[in-house]
């Protein structure tokens, strides 16, 4: 058993005074970075958009951020426009250890697609290689923690546990946006799937 752990998304954008803020989202880097040592491998995500994503409010007349669409793939929130590629809100919060990190994968830079799930793009099918990375070196279980609870986090969670992952979610070290109920849809999404709250 080879157990990761893997931080979702702890960029500027997503903490205070950031485009798409989430409450509290300061409060949790200390804590991850010094959780960061109980293990033996660190991976990081990063959402990287580029300038005009098909998930921003902005590229849509007459949208607003919230506003819900239909794509191709499905239903999308409609977002401020944040972690846009090489700007500061896409960096990641000074406070996040990132020299421990062995990968960091970037994601929701197909222009068309956006991509909550460190695993798969919106579309459910289009593969980040996240899980191939993983099975080459022996991983088998995961610790999540990160932002957003009820976005990117509970995404990659729930994909995790589908591909065969153990799976725990440390919920003290996550916050969320928590979107017209988001938070307990995801909440229970995470435990149907088998995933291990904490
Ligand atoms: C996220 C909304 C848009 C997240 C990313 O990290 O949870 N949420 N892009
Ligand atoms: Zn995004």
């Amino acid at each position: 058993m080879t157990h990761a752990l893997l931080v979702i998304d702890v960029q500027n954008d997503f903490c205070p005074a950031g485009a798409l803020a989430v409450e509290g989202a300061d409060q949790i880097v200390a804590g991850i970075s010094a959780l960061m040592d109980s293990f033996v491998s660190v991976i990081l995500t990063q959402d990287w958009h580029p300038a005009g994503h098909s998930s921003f409010a902005t590229s849509h007349a007459g949208k607003s951020p919230y506003d819900m669409i239909e794509m191709p793939y499905g239903p999308q929130v409609l977002w401020p426009e944040h972690c846009v590629q090489g700007s500061e809100g896409a960096a990641f919060h000074a406070g996040l250890n990132v020299t421990r990190a062995d990968l960091i994968i970037r994601k929701g830079f197909n222009p068309a697609i956006d991509s909550y799930s460190a695993f798969f793009e919106n579309d459910h099918s289009t593969a980040t290689g996240l899980d191939g990375y993983l099975r080459s070196r022996g991983i088998t279980d995961l610790t999540l923690v990160g932002l957003a609870t009820d976005f990117c986090v509970a995404y990659s969670a729930v994909d995790a546990a589908a591909l065969g992952f153990s799976v725990t979610l440390r919920q003290e070290l996550c916050r969320a946006i928590d979107l017209n109920g988001s938070l307990a849809k995801a909440v229970e999404d995470m435990r149907s799937a088998g995933v291990h709250l904490t």
